[in-house]
């Protein structure tokens, strides 16, 4: 009973270092101009801007996967089609702060805007 507890506990704590140390880890962009590669999830996935700034962002398609050829702002009412090696320019204006997701047409790969 003993070592199922202590192992457990030992689960649990690799998980949460490994979460800690590579789980976190996010790439964020910010400015006016951002470009997104789109190749196994969108990187960097984290996009900060500036209330009432337009920026243009620019997704960039390099992966073949069909699941990421969509790329949906809901915020901003925008869905759009990327096709490969493309880049595709999405004009944005935030009005308001928070925090905005976004991902692919399945709702599979995700990142977010935040207004600032
Ligand atoms: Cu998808």
């Amino acid at each position: 009973m003993d070592k199922i507890l202590v192992t457990s506990v030992g689960v649990l704590l690799i998980g949460f270092i490994y979460w800690f140390f590579f789980g976190k880890k996010e790439e964020v962009i910010s400015g006016r101009n951002i470009k997104i590669n789109v190749e196994g999830g969108y990187k960097p996935s984290v996009i900060k801007l500036q209330k009432g700034k337009t920026a243009k962002i620019t997704f960039l398609r390099k992966d073949k996967n069909s699941c990421l050829e969509e790329v949906v702002l809901s915020e901003f009412k925008i869905r759009k089609y990327l096709p490969m090696n493309k880049p595709v320019d999405i004009e944005v204006t935030p009005t308001k702060k928070g925090e905005f997701p976004f991902q692919c047409g399945m709702n599979m790969f995700h990142g977010k805007i935040i207004v600032k």
